[in-house]
């Protein structure tokens, strides 16, 4: 998955440096970013906090509609970006899963978006979280513009 991100981020970069040099971030570039901050600095336990206890605990997608504290927004430190914490640079919510179980291992979204990612099927992933954007079109199901576009290689 890293791989993927860091192919499609030099395939960004190479195709926007032959453009201009005049605007420092895009939408997208923007989500890219955010969402790897969010990987990096959320954790299950974090989100459990937010959605209160009478959220479900279920591992299901959620959308990131709960109040980040001030003290997460500053670590998170991204000022500047049109992507928030909350939405995506299309004002969208994002998707998340959370290793609520703590057995290390949440459903594939890729598995759950109506319909499914065309010719997913590994069932788990091998990680605590998984978050994502819908993308410029704010639909779940279309993965070629979602943020990542997929979990499995
Ligand atoms: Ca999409």
């Amino acid at each position: 998955m890293i791989v993927v991100i860091i192919a499609v981020l030099a395939w960004f970069f190479v195709g926007y440096t032959n453009e201009k040099r005049s605007i420092a971030y895009g939408p997208w570039i923007d989500t890219v970013f955010m969402i790897g901050r969010m990987r990096e600095l959320i954790t299950p336990e974090y989100v459990a906090s937010k959605i209160g206890p009478a959220s479900p605990r279920d591992e299901v997608l959620l959308r990131t509609d709960w109040q980040f504290d001030d003290a997460m927004i500053k670590k998170i430190d991204m000022r500047r970006s049109i992507a928030t914490p909350n939405k995506d640079s299309w004002g969208s919510l994002y998707y998340i899963i959370c290793d609520f179980n703590n057995d290390g291992k949440v459903p594939n979204p890729e598995l759950l978006s109506v319909p499914p990612k065309p010719g997913a099927t590994q069932r788990e992933l091998p990680v605590r979280i998984a978050l994502f954007s819908a993308g410029a079109d704010g639909d779940p199901a279309t993965w070629e513009d979602n943020q990542p576009p997929g979990f499995v290689r």
